[in-house]
């Protein structure tokens, strides 16, 4: 049904197409609908996760690729809460390529900001838009994360075992947003000048690949306590793990070590069970089987 609120807003709608035609129509240069596609890149530093403090100053520049003509380019700046912290209005093309800044006040309102910059053209009207958002927060932490490889198969993190380089390892923030990056040559990722709070720290699977610890863990981030860092350990499946045949036909995914301890016959690194048949011990595997009855006896 149309309200009188939906004819008011058609009615705008109407009023912004119009009046956003061009005031000096030998200037426009008209285009196919198609056509009419302005880009926006825009960026800003610091980016998150790392927050801008006190007194720092955020960077905040944009390019705008089009094929219309300007009108006019909007920029605001709205704090956590929405609230417009400031906003510009650049006229004709003043406004396609910029770099501005913005100095985070005292006290300032901690959380997400968000910049957005829209693109209104002659021929089109609102083209374009693209937001970017940054951090703001009044206190600060760390959190490191190292990826190791259980290289010695012990299913244990020690001596013998290797730091993984060029690996994934993310973090959720408790702004909600998931920041992932690679561990450097020391099997390391350090994300720093963090907002304080709870944060997930995880690494996410690999095919190939068991965790040998919980791949997902909890750093929380206080005044009193603003560093965080664990390490996740892998397993290469291939070159540690094996399909295991119990003595009850059972099959199981461990170290030939650990076959040799619980089981009947060990399949092979890399085997899995899916791909092997247990069954009942044969004639000649039985008598293996009663030798380790017997060695149980003793
Ligand atoms: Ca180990």
């Amino acid at each position: 049904m149309w309200s009188w609120n939906r004819i008011g807003l058609w009615a705008a709608l109407i009023a912004v197409v119009v009046t956003s035609f061009p005031a000096v129509a030998s200037a426009v240069n008209y285009l196919p609908t198609g056509e009419r596609e302005a880009i926006i890149s825009m960026g800003r530093n610091p980016e998150p996760p790392e927050c801008a403090g006190w007194q720092d100053v955020v960077d905040i520049w944009w390019n705008i690729t089009y094929s219309t003509t300007p009108n006019y380019v909007y920029y605001k700046l709205t704090d956590p809460n929405g609230v417009t912290v400031e906003d510009s209005t650049y006229a004709d093309s003043s406004g396609v390529s910029v770099t501005r800044s913005w100095t985070v006040p005292n006290f300032p309102v901690d959380g997400k900001y968000w910049i957005r910059v829209e693109y209104w053209s002659k021929q089109a009207g609102h083209e374009a838009t693209a937001e970017v958002s940054f951090y703001v927060c009044s206190g600060i932490g760390e959190i490191c994360a190292q990826k190791w490889k259980d290289a010695n198969c012990d299913g244990e993190g020690g001596a013998g075992d290797l730091p993984l380089s060029g690996w994934w390892l993310c973090i959720t923030t408790p702004l909600g947003d998931t920041f992932c990056d690679t561990t450097d040559a020391n099997g390391q990722v350090c994300w720093t000048k963090l907002p304080l709070g709870t944060y997930t720290v995880f690494d996410p699977p690999v095919t190939g690949w068991v965790p040998l610890f919980a791949p997902s863990r909890e750093a929380v981030l206080t005044e009193n306590d603003p560093t965080w860092s664990g390490a996740f350990f892998n397993v290469h499946y291939d070159e540690c793990y094996g399909a295991c045949c119990k003595c009850d036909g059972e099959c199981v995914e461990v170290t030939p070590e650990e076959c040799d301890r619980i089981g009947y016959e060990f399949m092979g690194l890399g085997t899995h069970c899916d791909q092997v048949e247990c069954g009942a011990p044969s004639a000649t595997k039985k008598s293996t089987w009663s030798k380790i009855k017997n060695s149980f006896r003793k």
